[in-house]
């Protein structure tokens, strides 16, 4: 696993497609001595953390106020006292009710969104902001797929139109489908970070580019 570099990676996807429960289980798969931690952001409800921080690994919850948007400085806020040098992993998940703009910058270095097959094909089309730009789509709830009308082809074919690099897993956090493949990808990626020499999340560019959190807040209040 990565010795020298923290891959930080954005879950996002829309309500209930199964963002926490897929963290859960690749917390539970993650080969042991890794260090990740999980930033769980919504507008409300500390309900993902709660979840999260049952298997061994700092969870910290970002509240993010109505009326404002997720934005680095309140990631980087929420990192404070945690040693990144020492960081594997860090995954910040993104509640289905925030809005995401493909041009979000949080920093991170890839986006992942989740699809659960109980949503439209037409998904990565009517919220284009999730999937373009991301790196991995997971195809998730895949053991349901023999009880609802969802054709997986056309899922990806639609997401495939709105960011042709995509790469595509198909999973089911029930059975464990698609793990093996979802657990590859994270190693290959955790491994591309021990190059060049481990380094802070470069939060520099996405902070300038952000209103501050305390502006947010005041606004807000
Ligand atoms: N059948 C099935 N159910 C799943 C799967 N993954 C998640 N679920 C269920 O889907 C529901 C929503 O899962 P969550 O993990 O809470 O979804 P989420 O994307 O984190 O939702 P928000 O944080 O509210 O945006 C729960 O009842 C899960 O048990 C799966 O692979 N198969
Ligand atoms: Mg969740």
């Amino acid at each position: 696993m990565g010795a020298n570099g923290t891959l930080a990676l954005s879950i996002t996807g829309s309500d209930g497609a199964g963002k926490t429960a897929f963290l859960e289980r690749t917390l539970q798969m993650l080969p042991p001595g890794t260090n990740a931690a999980v930033l769980t952001a919504d507008r409300q409800g500390r309900q993902d953390a709660r979840r999260l921080a049952s298997y061994g690994f700092p969870v910290r919850y970002i509240q993010v106020p109505a009326g404002c948007h997720l934005n680095a400085s309140m990631v980087q806020k929420h990192l404070a006292g945690w040693d990144l040098r020492r960081l594997d992993l860090l995954f910040i998940e993104i509640g289905g009710s925030l809005e995401y703009p493909a041009s979000y910058d949080l920093g991170q270095d890839a986006r992942v969104v989740v699809l659960g097959v109980t949503e439209s094909e037409d998904e990565p089309l009517n919220n284009p902001g999730f999937f373009r730009n991301a790196e991995v789509m997971i195809v998730n709830k895949t053991d349901l797929l023999p009880y609802v009308p969802f054709q997986a082809d056309f899922a990806c074919e639609n997401a495939w139109s709105v960011c042709p690099e995509l790469e595509i897993i198909r999973t089911s956090t029930i059975t464990g489908d698609g793990f093996g493949e979802w657990m590859n990808w994270l190693a290959g990626s955790m491994a591309a970070k021990t190059f060049p020499p481990r380094r802070m999340p470069d939060l520099r560019w996405s902070l300038q580019r952000d209103v501050s959190f305390e502006r947010c807040l005041a606004n807000a209040q």
